[in-house]
């Protein structure tokens, strides 16, 4: 949808007349490095073109309009700058709220309210950060309407996870708001989650393209599914910390982990451990591929990512696994697997130029004939982080 369409829609919302400003934040498919951002790890996400749209007046009292295009029936949902509580039903508008509670949390004092129209063109749900852009998207849109000028796009970041951390109770790192607030048109991020430290990789692709499938499934309980993964990892680094001298899962090498794994006393926690240190390291030897020019070693580490996450990690499930063993069985697919949390959602897979029709025809065909109901496939582009527009 154009800009000029989304204000007119708008107007006819909210009637004309005032400022209006509006704004963007995408959403990200992560390459490589999957559940390490909460593990002192590195992760290898990068923003895409796909992303979420505000457009935006102030109001002179305390109140918030909010509507969305992608929830329209829900019509305009009005709150006030008083009541920033998270609550069930007040649905999608959790997101934005929480960002809101934060800047005011941090002492960022929010003056008076704002009419709010939002639309987005990433698939609710589907493991590609709706929330977390919907989160940058309303930090970015709070440091223009209020002029914080000292926040910078890192902050905006860390202030997005931490309302998704504590308003609305997903435990996440800090990969998706990073992504969304500091991505780079066609680079990935080398993220560094112990200290934040970034690097800009491009990410050249000769003769080959990135495709996401969305298996447009989403199994329940996925938040408390990840915040049990968080909590499991969080027990064997303690476990560690009583042999080695570490201070995250990130500091220690596979060697180490193999040294030291006996202090992990339960089997599914040393798996989730070995994960998380495993993973990491295939993710600083991918960028090194992918800066040597060396995309079919970067594909085989990302299929041994997907192994992991299936089996150590166990956050696939049967229509994922489905997706994959078809992308990494068919010759021209250079690597392939599961991308964000899991359970549901969406793969990632490099596929040359040459094959991504049949890539989309044949996959589309089985999953659906396997599953019941079809998948959906995006051929992307790496964009930028979030922006004025
Ligand atoms: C979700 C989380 F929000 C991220 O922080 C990250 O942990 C990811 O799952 C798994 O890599 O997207």
């Amino acid at each position: 949808m154009q800009k000029e369409q989304l204000i007119a829609k708008f107007q006819e919302l909210y009637g004309e007349g005032g400022e209006i400003r509006t704004y963007f934040a995408p959403g990200r498919v992560n390459l490589i490095g999957e559940h390490t951002d909460y593990n002192g790890g590195h992760v290898f996400p990068c923003a895409l073109t796909m992303g979420t749209w505000a457009v935006v007046r102030n109001r002179e009292d305390r109140k918030l309009g909010f509507f969305s295009l992608n929830f329209e029936k829900l019509g305009i949902i009005e709150t006030s700058l008083d009541e920033l509580i998270p609550s069930k039903n007040a649905g999608w508008t959790n997101y934005p709220k929480g960002v809101m509670w934060a800047f005011e949390k941090r002492g960022y004092e929010l003056t008076h309210g704002m009419d709010i129209l939002i639309y987005g063109n990433i698939p609710n749900g589907s493991g590609l950060s709706s929330s977390a852009s919907l989160e940058v998207l309303t930090g970015l849109m709070l440091k223009d309407t209020f002029g914080f000028e000292d926040l910078s796009m890192i902050d905006l970041a860390l202030i997005g996870q931490y309302s998704e951390n504590n308003f609305n109770g997903c435990n996440c790192g800090i990969m998706d708001q990073f992504a969304s607030a500091m991505g780079k048109k066609d680079h990935a991020i080398f993220l560094d989650t112990n200290t934040l430290k970034y690097e800009y990789a491009p990410v050249v692709l000769e003769n080959a393209k990135i495709v996401i499938i969305n298996s447009k499934v989403k199994h329940s309980l996925v938040d408390s599914a990840y915040n049990d993964r968080r909590n499991e990892c969080e027990t064997a680094l303690k476990e560690l910390q009583k042999v080695t001298d570490i201070k995250t899962l990130g500091d220690l090498t596979e060697d180490g982990f193999e040294q030291y794994k006996d202090a992990i006393k339960d089997p599914v926690r040393q798996k989730r451990a070995k994960h998380a240190v495993y993973e990491n390291q295939r993710t600083i030897r991918a960028v090194e591929a992918l800066r040597n020019n060396d995309v079919k070693l970067f594909g085989q580490l990302m299929n041994a990512s997907h192994e992991s996450l299936r089996y150590d990690y166990e956050v696939s499930c049967e229509e994922i696994d489905i997706l994959v063993d078809l992308a990494q069985a068919m010759p021209g697919v250079i690597g392939s697997r599961i991308t964000g949390g899991g359970f549901g959602g969406c793969t990632v897979s490099i596929v040359e130029d040459a094959t991504v029709d049949r890539f989309i025809e044949e996959i589309g065909k089985t999953y659906k004939e396997k599953v019941g109901h079809e998948a959906e496939f995006y051929v992307v582009e790496i964009g930028d982080g979030a922006k004025i527009v």
